[in-house]
């Protein structure tokens, strides 16, 4: 769990948070970051494990609030908030603008995650749709707060689906609820089976798995069907897709999990 990153000091393009009156997260202390194996589960020099404990549940409890006020808000509209999660490069801005052709003329919005540059958003707004991007500087991970500023910004229509593209980092991100439906956790065939060993929590915190750029399996000493038994070693419920955001195979499949998604979202609401 991040709670001796630099997280807090984002911008949402065009705003600086400099000025922002809730620096909830605590300063200093954090520079020098060994992992340890007290209850805390990192060790940094000059803290006690009792007061690392303390640190991460007063971050988490204040990112809960605003999760829990960006799912209010969401849900007004009916939005299906997806939370997409990955190792940096594994293609979740192809599958994105993929994804957003595919879904035509349905309300879609993008919340861009990234520590610097515009060039992630820019690419989404290419193709039509709405897209704010977030920069972290030097966190690690969207949190709630940040995802409330960035919703200032996006206009939301009845049944809008969004799409969060979190900052690629397979550890931090897993531990911060954003106020989405749930996460889906993108992998490229490229980054190796052992990945969901290696980092579980990404992946027991995920409903989905897309499991991308098949394209170039042939081409890597790769066993599709190892990684997929590892991911359900380390979630047994995780649903698993093979796609490639080059060739398009696969899409149908994603497409038709995000409309029967979008009806389930809708008629939940209809019953609330
Ligand atoms: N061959 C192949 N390349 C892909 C595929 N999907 C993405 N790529 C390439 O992988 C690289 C990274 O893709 P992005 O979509 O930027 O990945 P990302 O996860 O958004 O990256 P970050 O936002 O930087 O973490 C680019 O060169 C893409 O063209 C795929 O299915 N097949
Ligand atoms: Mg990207």
């Amino acid at each position: 769990m991040c709670n001796v990153c630099g997280c807090g000091q984002g911008t949402v393009e065009g705003h600086s948070h400099d000025d922002s009156h809730h620096h909830h997260h605590h300063h200093g202390e954090h520079r020098d970051i060994h992992y340890g194996t007290g209850a805390a589960g990192v060790a940094v020099p000059g803290m006690s494990q009792d007061r690392l404990i303390e640190l991460e549940a007063d971050i988490l409890s204040k990112n809960d609030a605003f999760a829990a006020a960006n799912r209010t808000r969401l849900a007004a509209t009916g939005t299906l908030a997806l939370n997409l999660v990955s190792s940096p490069g594994s293609g979740k801005t192809s599958l994105l603008v993929r994804t957003i052709e595919r879904l035509g003329a349905h309300p879609v919005a993008v919340i861009e995650g990234d520590q610097q540059t515009t060039n992630d958003a820019d690419r989404i707004r290419a193709t039509g749709a709405p897209a704010v991007q977030v920069n972290t500087g030097k966190g690690c991970h969207l949190d709630g707060q940040m995802v409330g500023h960035a919703l200032d910004h996006l206009p939301l229509e009845q049944g809008t689906v969004l799409f969060i593209e979190n900052v690629g980092n397979l550890v931090c991100p897993a531990g911060f609820d954003l106020g989405e439906d749930c996460k889906v956790a993108i992998l490229s065939v490229t980054e190796g089976e052992d990945k969901p060993l290696k980092y579980p929590d990404m992946f027991t915190a995920s409903r989905l798995a897309l499991l991308n750029k098949t394209d170039l399996a042939p081409h890597c000493d790769v066993d599709l069907d190892l990684y997929e038994a590892n991911l359900r070693r380390v979630n047994p419920e995780i649903e698993v897709q093979r796609v490639s955001a080059r060739t398009g195979e696969g899409l149908d499949a994603w497409i038709t999990w995000l409309n029967a998604r979008l009806a389930a979202k809708q008629a939940e609401d209809t019953a609330a």
